[in-house]
């Protein structure tokens, strides 16, 4: 042990070093007080190559050169500016390169941003990834998204979006697919020390436990985190603790021994193919360059960098190969030839591509996955008269029936059947593996929808309240609405809403927060106002494999109802209903505003109003409205949900913009106050705007 020159206190000696201005002496500080920092200097690396032949260990060689030299020739080319910024991998390449050689090949692995080793031991087309990078056609995303922001099914990857932690649910959906189809098969899931702050990663390991779900999840424990240092991150001492918390087991292994990686993750696989459950593994690396290339590392104690540098995986995995006589320097020589040749082989290919000329409709149409709804109409005329929530219950029950790969997630919703009792009877029925309690982990989950769709598999995620839509927030407007659009993955999910007010239950469990939604191309909204509807268009949503938000309104749960059809059918989505027709002026409305306007237009005897029920909010139903508008030019849009930024505002807007010479007084709206919902029922009723309704109607007659 020694003192330190500026006061730290007594570290071993051989922790010392040179700080490198104020940050490093900072950083000094912090890891200095931090116990994990002994974990930072690793010892000297010892291989032991067990059972493998010569065979695998050359492989294992080739495969960890492959991403080192591709790297390193794309440093070459930032400089000449040929090529854009990354995130670099160096130094780091045996973990993603260890667990992609034991997995097999159909298994999902869901690699972060420095994996670059998980696409190349896959064996993905050098110079289509090239493309992708480049923003060229090419490329996976065909220049809609940038480095490993993609998936491929073919190579069963599936790429992570920027926010890190989402991927962990994602995973959760795969391997909870192959779990239920016994397919014994592993998925793995990438996770940066930094990532592991994200409450995802804490959801994804709580539902994989809780669920026993054959998934990996890796923790490159690299350091740092951008420039925050693994002390300001986290307090653990190893990442391995954390699975007690889960339940599941936690391990952690040198992540620059190529040999360690490997064989543990081998052996681990293969029990867990047999024997499902999660496993948490912590893999120590060290992050040898910038965050992202270009943007340096002074704030990283060169002491760190030396002692890591001599761990290089590579290098010292070269040395044992060599010493042990599997590979000799001519045999380096020839490695290195002919990665070096096909590096330049690709660049050529790649290079010759620019970026994509942009077609607009080719980008709009891109948006959804292809489907074209084929309406069902009921087999016969038998009805029975349902509430609107049986409704929603018979078409779940049908739809169940109907597509035997439908999964129901959510809270409470299978022996006590939801907090409202629509899935009741729904376990005895279809068995407790298709109609799944969850945890309260709303983005896990969401994340695992999209997982089951990425195995071709439906799903309909509950929400106990829409206002809780709030945590599964991301995983919709980011995961689930855009990977068509990026790689043309479909999101084959229905998310359940239980919306709106009326029951004074107060500002969480009384929002409309369909506007939040409306805004995000790559969803579709449904929001039906009575029975018929309601079954038709939560059974239309299920087949369509785009991703849905299906609001129900609380309030007309028990109600209303109607005689239904008893067989399944579905309603047109897209495809607003006139309910009531006139000439004097157009209401367009949708949900509690459909009961709402048909009370006050009764108490208004000389309004001929004609009332449109949008019934689908995303894409909404232009053409009913504007021949409505053209016949009445008198248009009042009405919502449950607040003014300033709801749908009506886009619909009032799209009215003036090409109706304008239609109308003879402004596109009028008519919504709930701008706050949020209070609970008592004298101030929520004040809130919303039926008490406002009637005068809003007269003052667009009178103009
Ligand atoms: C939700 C979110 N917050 C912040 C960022 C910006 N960001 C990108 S990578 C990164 C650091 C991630 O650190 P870590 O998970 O340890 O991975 P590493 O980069 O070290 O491999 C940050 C802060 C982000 N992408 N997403």
């Amino acid at each position: 042990m020694a003192a330190t020159k500026d006061g730290l206190g007594q570290v071993p000696a051989d922790f010392l070093f040179v700080a490198q201005g104020i940050n490093a002496k900072r950083q000094i500080d912090y890891l200095s007080e931090f116990p994990g920092y002994r974990r930072l200097i690793q010892p000297a690396m010892k291989f032991n190559r067990k059972q493998y032949n010569d065979e695998i260990l050359i492989q294992l060689y080739r495969n960890l050169l492959r991403p080192r030299m591709i790297e390193e020739k794309m440093l070459i080319l930032l400089r000449q500016n040929k090529i854009s910024k990354w995130f670099s991998g160096i130094g780091q390449e045996a973990v993603a390169v260890g667990l992609t050689m034991a997995l097999e090949e159909d298994e999902y692995i869901l690699p972060m941003h420095r994996n670059l080793g998980v696409f190349t031991t896959r064996q993905l087309p050098l110079d289509k990834l090239i493309c992708q990078w480049q923003g060229t056609p090419g490329g996976y995303t065909r220049g809609r998204d940038r480095s490993f922001h993609f998936g491929t099914n073919d190579y069963h990857i599936v790429g992570m979006i920027s926010h890190l932690g989402p991927q962990n649910g994602v995973a959760d959906g795969i391997a909870l697919a192959s779990k239920l189809r016994g397919e014994k098969k592993v998925t793995a899931v990438f996770n940066g020390d930094g990532g592991t702050s994200e409450g995802d990663f804490h959801e994804a390991l709580n539902v994989a436990a809780v669920w026993d779900l054959p998934v990996l999840f890796i923790v490159e424990n690299n350091g740092y985190g951008l420039s925050t240092p693994s002390s300001e991150q986290f307090r653990c001492k190893s990442f391995a603790d954390k699975g007690i918390g889960y339940g599941m087991d936690g391990i952690s292994i040198d992540g620059n021994n190529i040999l360690e990686v490997y064989d543990t993750l081998r052996s681990l696989s293969e029990e867990i193919r047999e024997n499902p459950r999660p496993v948490l593994i912590e893999c120590r690396t060290f992050r040898m360059r910038g965050h992202e290339e270009a943007s340096g590392i002074k704030y990283v104690p060169k002491e760190l960098l030396e002692s890591w540098a001599k761990k290089d995986p590579i290098d010292n995995y070269e040395r044992y190969l060599l010493k042990q006589g599997v590979i000799d320097k001519a045999f380096v020589k020839s490695v290195r030839d002919s990665i070096k040749e096909e590096i330049e082989q690709a660049l050529q290919i790649a290079f010759r591509e620019s970026h994509p000329v942009a077609v607009t409709e080719t980008e709009l149409a891109d948006v959804y996955a292809p489907h074209q709804q084929e309406v069902i109409d009921p087999a016969d005329d038998h009805t029975t008269e349902r509430r609107f929530i049986d409704a929603i219950s018979d078409g779940l029950r049908q739809s169940m029936e109907r597509f035997d790969n439908l999964v129901l997630m959510g809270q409470d919703i299978a022996e006590y059947g939801g907090v409202f009792k629509i899935t009741e009877g729904f376990v005895e029925r279809f068995g407790k593996q298709r109609v799944r309690n969850t945890p309260l982990c709303e983005s896990a989950i969401v994340g695992a929808g999209l997982g089951l769709s990425i195995k071709g598999m439906k799903s309909m995620v509950e929400m106990q309240f829409a206002d809780f839509v709030t945590e599964g927030f991301n995983q919709i407007v980011n995961n689930l609405a855009k990977t068509h659009w990026r790689w043309g993955q479909c999101a084959d999910v229905v998310i359940r809403m239980p919306t709106g007010a009326g029951t004074a239950a107060g500002p969480f469990h009384s929002q409309s927060n369909e506007a939040w939604f409306f805004h995000t191309p790559g969803l579709k909204i449904v929001y039906p106002s009575n029975p018929y509807d309601a079954k038709g268009l939560l059974c239309a949503a299920i087949e369509d494999p785009n991703p849905y938000l299906y609001f129900e309104h609380k309030f007309l749960y028990r109600s209303i109802a109607e005689p239904i059809p008893d067989t399944y059918y579905t309603v047109e989505i897209g495809k607003a209903k006139i309910v009531r027709e006139g000439t004097d002026l157009s209401i367009v409305t949708y949900g509690m505003g459909v009961h709402w306007v048909r009370e006050i237009l009764e108490q208004m005897p000389g309004v001929d109003a004609e009332v449109i029920d949008l019934r689908t909010l995303l894409p909404w139903d232009k053409e009913t409205v504007a021949s409505s508008v053209k016949k009445t030019s008198r248009v009042l849009v009405l919502h449950e949900d607040t003014l300033t930024g709801g749908i009506g505002a886009e619909i009032a807007a799209w009215i003036g913009e090409h109706l304008f010479k239609y109308l003879d007084a402004p596109a009028r709206r008519i919504a709930s106050l701008d706050t949020p919902i209070p609970f008592a029922p004298t101030l929520e009723q004040n809130f919303l705007p039926k008490g406002r309704l009637k005068g809003a109607i007269e003052d667009l007659m009178k103009f």
